[in-house]
């Protein structure tokens, strides 16, 4: 993220609301995005309320909730579909994917999509806090430089 970026949105942190959900399938791994997300928010300080579901696919009726309920401004998914312990792999890949989509497009709001989709658990490991990064800690800063973004073109 652009260090000006990270300074708007830490001197604007208390107008923030962010939506955090996490998936438990696979909590392994998706408690360490979980993890790399909240570490990021409680840098910045914003605010946040972090609620967790059963399965990715439960994933954009959660953030649906709370962007209804909490008036999110940015809502941050966090998944792990793994296609070697899945048969209905891609059917969960694409629902939770479609649901994320058209909730952004339908609030307006960024609903950034931190659902791993890899062949294994090893690669997926990898991405939450392993060889290849935070995916979660990524996602923070992904919704942290959008309302960044959003300040200058949406309001
Ligand atoms: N949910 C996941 O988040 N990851 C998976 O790998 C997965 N697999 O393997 O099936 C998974 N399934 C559950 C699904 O998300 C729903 O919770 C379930 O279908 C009930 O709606």
């Amino acid at each position: 993220m652009i260090k000006g970026q990270i300074e708007a949105i830490k001197k604007h942190a208390d107008e923030y609301v962010i939506g955090v959900v996490t998936s438990r399938f696979n909590e392994v791994v998706t408690s360490k995005l979980r993890e790399g997300a909240l570490e990021e928010l409680n840098e910045v300080g914003v605010t946040y309320f972090d609620v967790s579901v059963p399965g990715a696919v439960e994933i954009p009726l959660a953030a649906q909730w709370l962007i209804e309920s909490k008036k999110c401004d940015a809502v941050i998914t966090l998944g792990a579909v793994i296609r070697g312990e899945t048969s209905h792999f891609d059917y969960v890949c694409n629902s939770v994917e479609r649901g994320c989509t058209e909730l952004q497009l339908k609030f307006n709001i960024p609903v950034v999509f931190g659902v791993l989709t890899t062949e294994n658990g090893p690669q997926a490991l990898a991405r939450a806090g392993g060889a290849k990064g935070n995916k979660g800690k990524e996602c923070a800063q992904v919704a942290l430089e959008m309302l960044a973004l959003s300040r200058e073109l949406k309001r």
